[in-house]
């Protein structure tokens, strides 16, 4: 049994949030500690706790948050300039929240890819 995370709650809305976006497969909301102008968490609503737990069955959602990621881009003008999506898996990947995310990341210069 994989444990929930604190995204479970903002998902049911059980603690604040700031939710750009919700259906019936994902939720979208801002990060708490934006590394950038724009930076939105993109999350399936049920628990997929990292990339390696990934399922067949999870196709629609992961596709759903694509579609999110595209249309806020849109929303927050960052389109065109460009963004970044990041998803973190694991220690080395620096994911802390063991519930998948995408980060939708930009409204500025975002450097290289990754740091040394
Ligand atoms: P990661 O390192 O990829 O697991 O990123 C986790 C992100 O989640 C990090 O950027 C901060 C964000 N975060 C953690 N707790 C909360 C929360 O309670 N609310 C919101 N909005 N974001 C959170």
């Amino acid at each position: 049994m994989v444990e929930e995370t604190i995204f479970s709650k903002i998902i049911r809305r059980e603690i604040p949030a700031d939710i750009l976006y919700q259906d019936e497969l994902v939720t979208a909301f801002r990060d708490i500690s934006p590394q950038a102008p724009t930076h939105i968490l993109i999350i399936p609503n049920h628990l997929i706790a990292t990339a390696n737990d990934v399922k067949q069955s999870d196709e629609a959602a992961l596709g759903r948050m694509m579609i999110v990621a595209a249309r806020l881009a849109k929303e927050e003008g960052i389109d065109e300039d460009g963004y970044r999506l990041i998803m973190n898996c694991n220690k080395h990947g620096g994911q802390e929240v063991y519930h998948i995310h995408m980060h939708l990341v930009g409204g500025k210069p975002l450097g290289p890819m990754l740091s040394k």
